[in-house]
């Protein structure tokens, strides 16, 4: 369903083999070169969501190799089939060939959140491109709070994102406001591989070259 121009929701879109497949390798980036961690925010705060990236990695307000506020080492390469799934997603969700074919996504951001985990109203403008992001939801179910390009406040419509679910933005919808107010704790089906909580991977392009 289409939300906005450009916001395209697909409920159910991963099957649950697909699910289990990325919970694994979630895992195994989540204990990688740059292990998972909680960002640190410029002034002080330190972010409720646990966040590991492939490819580049993101801290506030930029897109780096290494991981200078983790452990300085270079993020894992961003894999050739992610690319391939970032493609597939595009064509499920816009239905056209050749935009979806020219789509190369070379980063991800891979957020986990335990039952007490928020992600407060954003813009992403940290990457170079006006590429579409391809979010990719796992785990318990959330509220997504999907709001407007003007404020960070009204009006916003809440939804709720499944495991499974795929949501694509694009066009004028690529810098909306949106934030995670609230997840459902334990609302996970076990077989995809996580017991508890929410992962969600968010491909990009950062529109930058080494
Ligand atoms: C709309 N992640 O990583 S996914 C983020 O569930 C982020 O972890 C949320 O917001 C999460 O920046 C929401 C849906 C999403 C992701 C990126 C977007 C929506 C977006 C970028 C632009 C517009
Ligand atoms: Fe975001």
């Amino acid at each position: 369903m289409e939300l906005a121009p450009g916001a395209v929701h697909v409920p159910g879109w991963l099957t649950p083999r697909q699910q289990r497949e990325l919970v694994a390798a979630c895992r195994a980036w989540a204990t990688g070169p740059v292990p998972i961690r909680h960002t640190r925010l410029p002034h002080g705060g330190v972010m409720s969501v646990q966040t590991v990236c492939i490819g580049w990695h993101w801290q506030p307000y930029k897109y780096t190799r290494t991981a200078g506020d983790v452990n300085g080492q270079r993020v894992a390469e961003f894999p050739r089939w992610m690319v391939e799934l970032g493609r597939r997603a595009l064509l499920e969700a816009y239905g056209d060939e050749s935009t979806s074919t020219r789509y190369t996504p070379d980063t991800a951001l891979i957020n986990f959140y335990d039952g007490q985990a928020r992600l407060g109203m954003h813009q992403d403008k940290d990457e170079r491109s006006t590429a579409p992001v391809v979010s990719l939801s796992i785990g318990d179910t959330c509220v997504f709070r999907v709001g407007n390009t003007e404020t960070r406040t009204k009006p916003y419509t809440d939804i709720e994102l499944a495991s499974g679910d795929l949501f694509v933005f694009g066009g004028p919808s690529r810098y909306i406001y949106h934030g995670v107010p609230k997840v459902y704790e334990g609302t996970a089906d076990p077989v995809t591989g996580l017991a508890s909580g929410r992962l969600n991977i968010t491909m990009r392009v950062t529109g930058l070259t080494d």
